[in-house]
């Protein structure tokens, strides 16, 4: 069994896994330890990973990158039209509103949704791992952004279960790096707690979070994020100016051309890595566009002008997060910032002025959040001892049920589950009905989240049931904040009593690590509630304590609901194993293109080998016509190699190499009798 955790970016993915020693971070097939989070469909094959991202320029239609921006989302919210426009891909609505990827393929037209292509992105991490660790990797820990919502959760889980892979929890990336960071230390003041806020910028977003550490446990306390700030918006502020200037400098448009912007896009984030290291950089350009070299130039404080806007708004949700978190700056023990796009050191200057303190930098900004993952999937997997810690996550938004007769609040402002909520964690909701019911759960408070996410989450039919007494009905409802942060009702059950049933179970209870491990390895998965039968299961004794000492055992009847869930915007069970038929098809097509390539090989390693033999080894053994039949042979197949055979299938190439091992075949044979020969006479020698 694998112990494996993924960090899913918008431009890389990082792989840690369990080992003996400790967390290690996988190298992938080109030795590197991030792999870009890139799909490309080649001709007849797929490219994923740092092979696919080589041909982003070459074959840019058909390079799908930054698709964790697409998931769960609609084609129409303003913020993904922004950026289909960047994108080189082209999309399209789909029928439910959300986002498809047209491209063609194998000489077809095709349509791939955000969670396919994401699947594919994990069947190849999923390979890297199994590659490495020569096991079988299924159990996981995947990192997700804390803004994520219902949907997107449960897309994630879709795109993982197209490839394979069971996710024991996602794991927002802040937790996650925390986790890494609390663990190991054994430092933490007796005092009291100790406060950390974790900056991490990606590629396309920032999430801020802030940690309290005792010794033995982690808490979060609050969660802030802007889901559209990261590296690529200080990519595109380089683009604009270098775009703008080339367009008087040398009249050419840019924006125009899809290539040209993919190469200047490209330049332009390596000029901003530049930056971060140098005072100026220059950009060069060969025949960009129109036949023109381009070259420009800029210092960082220009940079860091152009930016200023983006530079201010990582403030916001810094302060939001602090101001969550009910803590003043001084209480703060540190600011730790992770995630590559933080290494422009104008954000290390913002965050000293907000903070009053530089922010350290002694975490692996890259590698945090898969090594903190791997960590919770040790932590959650029965085959692996960790330390005993405690791992307590808040949950970003604050969640409402409502049924026909209005919101089920407990909370001031109509929330059930109220924002910053410890998760996993449930609640007991007990209604008075005699009859089936529906239940609706939604976004509580919309100012929470990202814009334009609908409040609708999902809706819940309970029932049928039948009661007996109008009067003494109680329907007690589980519901339940997930270790992925899904909210679902688990189960229903009828109490036909008048007994409080407390002793039964808390009724706002947050779950404890070794419960946790029980939700992880069961039920809590995001496979919607199946309709359980309503018979009566079992009569449960429930004890009574009495003042005397004397225990009397009181019957409480309880009969199960079915509970039945509709997510609104989700994809159905049927989509989702086609979805699996296809990635199993399209391995195959990636295999078969694979195998042809090692007989390709096979083939050409051959005709050298025995261009060189037949000329030596096996000169003494063949005669002048055999060896002029096989060497013409060889040159013919070469030619073919480089020519008609240069994209063949593994029956042609096989075909070919039998061809000539059979001419080869009759004088190898003659050399290996001479050599036995040789062989026994030197041992009678001997
Ligand atoms: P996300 O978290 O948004 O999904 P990600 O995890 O893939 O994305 P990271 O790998 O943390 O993102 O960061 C990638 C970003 O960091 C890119 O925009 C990249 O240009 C930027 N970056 C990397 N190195 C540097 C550097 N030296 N200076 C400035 N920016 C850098
Ligand atoms: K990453
Ligand atoms: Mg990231």
């Amino acid at each position: 069994m694998s112990v494996v955790g993924f960090d899913i970016g918008n431009e890389n993915c990082v792989i840690g896994v369990a080992k003996q020693r400790g967390i290690d971070v996988l190298l992938n097939d080109e030795s590197k330890r991030e792999t870009p989070a890139v799909v490309s469909f080649g001709e007849k094959q797929r490219f994923m990973g740092s092979v696919g991202a080589a041909s982003a320029t070459m074959n840019p239609r058909s390079t799908i990158s930054q698709v964790k921006r697409l998931i769960g989302r609609t084609f129409r919210e303003p913020d993904i039209e922004n950026d289909l426009r960047l994108f080189p891909f082209e999309c399209l609505e789909g029928q439910d509103g959300g986002v498809l990827i047209r491209l063609e393929y194998l000489g077809e037209m095709r349509m791939f949704s955000p969670v396919q292509i994401l699947g594919m992105l994990f069947s190849h991490l999923k390979q890297i791992a199994e590659k490495d660790l020569e096991l079988n990797v299924s159990d996981c820990v995947i990192g997700i952004p804390s803004y994520f919502t219902d949907l997107q959760r449960r897309a994630y889980l879709d795109a993982a279960t197209i490839a394979g892979l069971r996710p024991l929890r996602l794991m927002h990336d802040c937790t996650a790096t925390a986790l890494g960071y609390g663990i190991y230390k054994n430092d933490f003041s007796v005092a009291g707690p100790t406060y950390v806020v974790f900056v991490d910028i990606g590629h396309c977003d920032t999430q801020v979070c802030v940690a309290s550490f005792e010794s033995g446990q982690m808490k979060i306390i609050s969660h802030a994020f802007d889901r559209n700030l990261g590296g690529r918006d200080f990519d595109e502020v380089l683009f604009s100016y270098f775009a703008a200037q080339f367009k008087e400098q040398y009249g050419i448009d840019v924006s125009a051309n899809a290539k040209a912007s993919i190469r200047l896009r490209a330049s332009c984030e390596k000029l901003k890595k530049v930056l971060s290291a140098n005072a100026e950089a220059p950009l060069n350009i060969e025949c960009l566009m129109d036949e023109k070299d381009v070259k420009g130039f800029i210092k960082r404080d220009e940079f860091e002008k152009l930016s200023s806007n983006l530079l201010d708004r990582i403030s916001v949700p810094c302060h939001k997060a602090l101001l969550d978190s009910g803590l003043t700056v001084e209480k703060i023990h540190s600011v730790e910032l992770v995630g590559s796009g933080s290494r422009i050191p104008a954000i290390t200057r913002i965050l000293t002025s907000l903070f009053n303190r530089e922010p350290s930098r002694t975490i692996n900004a890259s590698e945090c959040v898969a090594r903190g993952c791997a960590l919770q999937c040790a932590m959650l997997s029965p085959i692996y001892r960790v330390r005993e810690y405690e791992v307590q996550d808040a949950f970003p938004f604050s969640i409402g049920f409502s049924t026909k007769e209005g919101p089920i609040c407990t909370l001031s402002n109509s929330a059930l589950l109220q924002k910053h909520r410890p998760f996993p964690s449930f609640k007991i909701l007990r209604l008075h009905r005699t009859d089936t019911f529906h239940m609706e759960a939604y976004y509580a408070d919309l100012n929470e989240l990202p814009s334009d996410v609908s409040p609708k989450i999902s809706s819940f039919m309970i029932g049928p049931f039948q009661v007996s007494n109008m009067e003494a009905t109680k329907v007690k409802v589980r519901v339940q904040l997930n270790i992925h942060g899904i909210v679902t009702v688990v189960s229903a059950s009828l109490l036909e009593d008048n007994v409080d049933d407390d002793s039964l179970a808390k009724s706002d209870d947050h779950l404890t690590s070794a419960k946790m491990e029980a939700e992880a390895n069961h039920g809590s998965s995001a496979v919607p509630n199946s309709a359980e039968d309503s018979n009566l299961k079992r009569m449960k004794p429930s004890s009574v304590s009495s003042g005397d000492g004397l225990r009397k055992s009181k019957f409480v009847k309880r009969l199960d609901i079915p509970v039945s869930e509709c997510v609104f915007g989700g994809i159905a069970k049927a989509e989702l194993s086609e979805a699996e038929k296809i990635e199993h098809q399209l391995v195959q097509q990636d295999l078969k293109m694979e195998h042809a390539k090692e007989m390709k090989n096979a083939l050409e390693s051959y005709v050298y080998e025995m261009r060189d033999k037949i000329l030596h080894t096996y000169c003494g053994f063949s005669t002048e016509s055999e060896r002029e039949g096989i060497s013409y042979n060889l040159q013919q197949t070469e030619d073919w190699l480089y020519e008609d055979g240069f994209d063949e299938s593994v029956d042609a190439y096989t075909e070919k190499l039998e061809y000539i091992k059979k001419l080869v075949d009759p004088i190898e044979n003659r050399y290996k009798e001479e050599e036995a020969r040789a062989r026994a006479s030197k041992d009678l020698l001997d």
